[in-house]
């Protein structure tokens, strides 16, 4: 048998790859990346070109829409930082009358509970978080970290799911730079699985899953894409979409209310270099959805959870050809065309001076930029 290790042999091959976390298997077919497209040309996703837009309903001192809970319309504050308000088209609603149905173990249902909010990152409608200043963006951390803090000391709030969509192409309603927050009263499915993953990897090997996986990555240093003190962003091994990154804390800790006031610098310095190397990647705002994974907020300590995010961009080739999740992947299982190895090496050196400031020339540093951490 093949050294299965060696990915310069895995790179012309078809093989397999386990996802630990999830425990699921990935398609990876190098060999296939010649094919020829004459399919779909996404649209790309420009950014947004006014500082301040009358319409927009997340923008400072503007109407928001309809509300479907009922009420008055609400109007933003005239905010100049970071602004978090509740969803007016939440999804969950914190008081869900109470059901329970169980017919044969076939029609089953239950309540849900929850708490949906919105966090504006800017004041400025035009920015994403690669055009932020590590300031604003040490900001963003804080109040997810508060959020994370006082949602999660809620009795029935047992999961915190922090995430951003960005671009149209992953569904964001609004270039405006934002993300939402969803609590709720039950353990989601991806969490559940990764939880049980990393608990039963403790058990079994008496240290944590992610802190193991990263050592490996460090020591082989073929996926990793930049990291600081505090912070590794990798293409894991195991990656579906194409550019698809895993942000790994350094130190074991299990959730944003467990950071140092460094490390939180250092979250708002990796966010911002990640997004930047997408950015430069096909010269776009380039899309994706990340989010975070940390632990339930039922009471229990977690020890097997260990902090991360995933970043999931649906870009194959550039900034117009995506990557769809049919076929194969509706109904078998998820496939890969370029390697990890090949797509991390593309995304590192896709560089970390944003293309429009590469473009302006050399700028001074901007007013309230952080010195970045060393690498
Ligand atoms: P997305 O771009 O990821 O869809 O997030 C925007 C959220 O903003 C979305 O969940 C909410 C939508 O329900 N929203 C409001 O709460 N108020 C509004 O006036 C419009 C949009
Ligand atoms: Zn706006």
């Amino acid at each position: 048998m093949k050294n299965l290790a060696d990915s310069s042999y895995l790179a012309h091959t078809p093989h397999r790859r386990f996802n630990p976390l999830m425990r699921e298997w990935v398609l990876v077919s190098p060999h296939r990346t010649q094919r020829p497209w004459q399919g779909k040309i996404a649209d790309t996703t420009p950014a947004a070109a006014l500082q301040y837009d009358p319409s927009c309903y997340l923008c400072p001192g503007n109407e928001r829409a309809r509300s479907l809970v009922g009420g008055a319309v609400a109007r933003n504050p005239a905010y100049t930082s970071t602004f978090v308000f509740d969803n007016d088209y939440a999804a969950l609603l914190p008081a869900a009358p109470q059901i329970a149905v169980d017919e044969a173990g076939l029609l089953v249902a239950r309540a849900e509970s929850g708490i949906c909010r919105v966090v504006c990152f800017s004041p400025r409608h035009d920015l994403t978080i690669p055009r932020m200043s590590l300031l604003e963006l040490c900001i963003v951390v804080d109040v997810w970290a508060e959020q994370f803090a006082s949602l999660g000391s809620l009795d029935w709030v047992k999961h915190i799911q922090i995430f951003e969509n960005r671009g149209a192409l992953m569904g964001a309603s609004n270039p405006h730079p934002h993300c939402q927050i969803w609590a709720n009263a039950s353990l989601p499915n991806i969490p559940e699985r990764e939880v049980a993953a990393q608990a039963e990897y403790r058990a079994e090997k008496h240290s944590c899953l992610l802190c193991d996986y990263l050592a490996l990555e460090q020591k082989r240093n073929e996926r990793v894409v930049c990291q600081n003190d505090s912070f590794a962003a990798l293409v894991p091994y195991w990656a579906v979409w194409p550019f698809e990154v895993l942000l790994v804390s350094k130190r074991h800790f299990s959730a944003i209310d467990e950071m140092s006031s460094g490390e939180r610098d250092h979250l708002a310095d990796i966010l911002r270099r990640v997004t930047t190397h997408y950015d430069n990647l096909f010269l776009t705002s380039f899309p994706y959805s990340m989010g975070f994974h940390q632990r339930p907020t039922d009471g229990n300590a977690h020890p097997e959870c260990h902090f991360h995010a995933h970043y999931f961009p649906p870009l194959l080739r550039s900034a117009t050809v995506q990557k769809f999740m049919v076929g194969y992947e509706m109904l078998a299982g998820p496939q890969r065309d370029i390697t990890p190895e090949t797509a991390a090496e593309q995304l590192r050196a896709a560089g970390e001076i944003h293309y429009l400031d590469a473009a302006a020339g050399p700028s001074p540093v901007p007013q309230n930029s952080k010195q970045e951490p060393s690498a």
